[in-house]
């Protein structure tokens, strides 16, 4: 059986390169290359970062490529700066030189050649902002019909956003940050006729990074991923932290683990809810991520991540 084509857009944040990792570790999966979208991040040590892991994964075949779009609510300085802290992480710092290539090309650009060159779809796994892939669409609309599904970690349906109006000024505290951070790029991609699944903050909510689960990552720390996730976790324990982009991921790996549910939802573009995906009748029809059974969950992260 064919493996299943998958391209990675990620935006730098710690379970970004967490996702990645666990993305390397699907036997049934054969990535097209890893875009970097500089969102929550800085782009040049998350574009390191994400390099060495693929070093660490033993998969330096995989292309990196930059993207070079810009957001219009920029992620807070306090979230973006952990690209650097991850990137400086003994583990990933051990090899003189970095294997894995950086495409010349941008971003958006490999997302296009990417997916034409393609011989069958191939899904879009997307762990940040979908500004990427709304630059894609506009160089080459016909890549539409390549792409089989959208797998996207953003949007919050019926919760409230996280972007906290203690931090940002004239919002409502609606709008989910992957959501936020471009919604006109967001609503670019809900005007195609891509199947959507979102893995939205209505679930990801309910599974949280718990000091359970790192002290677990610990006891594993002689395998390598293990030793590298828990000192990532280490890094924002403090803060409030979900499973956001690992458990998007390893939907791809396990998809009888959740329950979906379809609603209609629109993407808010301006005003004091910008970012906010909107669950309103006559929206465009997605499928989100609803429930996870979370013991097989945390049974699997700790599986693939021992090695
Ligand atoms: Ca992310």
């Amino acid at each position: 059986m064919s493996k299943q084509l998958v391209l990675m857009d990620h935006d730098g944040g710690v379970d970004d390169y967490l996702a990645t990792v666990l993305l390397m570790t699907m036997e049934h999966i054969q990535p097209l290359g890893i875009v970097v979208t500089p969102a929550d991040c800085y782009i040049q040590p998350a574009v390191s970062a994400t390099r060495k892991i693929l070093d660490l994964m033993g998969r330096s075949d995989i292309p990196v490529a930059q993207s070079t779009v810009r957001g219009i609510n920029p992620f807070p300085t306090l979230y973006r700066r952990d690209s650097f802290v991850v990137d400086h992480l003994p583990i990933l710092n051990e090899r003189e030189m970095i294997q894995t290539p950086l495409l010349e090309e941008t971003g958006q650009e490999f997302m296009v050649r990417s997916l034409l060159a393609a011989d069958r779809p191939v899904t879009l796994m997307v762990t940040g902002p979908l500004t990427t892939v709304a630059a894609a669409l506009d160089i080459a609309p016909e890549i539409e019909r390549k792409i089989e599904q959208i797998v996207w970690m953003g949007g919050a349906l019926n919760v409230a956003g996280n972007v906290e109006k203690s931090l940002e000024a004239g919002q409502d505290g609606s709008a989910e940050w992957n959501a936020y951070w471009d919604p006109i790029g967001a609503n670019r991609v809900w005007q195609t006729s891509i199947p959507i699944v979102l893995c939205p903050l209505d679930i990801t909510n309910t599974v949280p990074v718990t000091s359970e689960f790192v002290y677990k990552l610990g006891k594993q720390r002689q395998y390598p991923v293990s030793d590298f996730a828990g000192q990532c976790y280490a890094l924002v324990i403090p803060q409030d932290y979900y499973f956001w982009d690992v458990l998007a991921t390893a939907y791809l790996a396990h998809p009888e683990f959740y329950e979906l549910c379809q609603w209609e939802a629109a993407i808010v573009t301006i005003g004091k809810s910008q970012g906010r995906t909107k669950v309103e009748t006559g929206g465009r029809k997605i499928r989100a991520m609803d429930k996870v059974d979370k013991e097989q969950y945390y049974a699997y992260i700790l599986k693939q991540w021992a090695r």
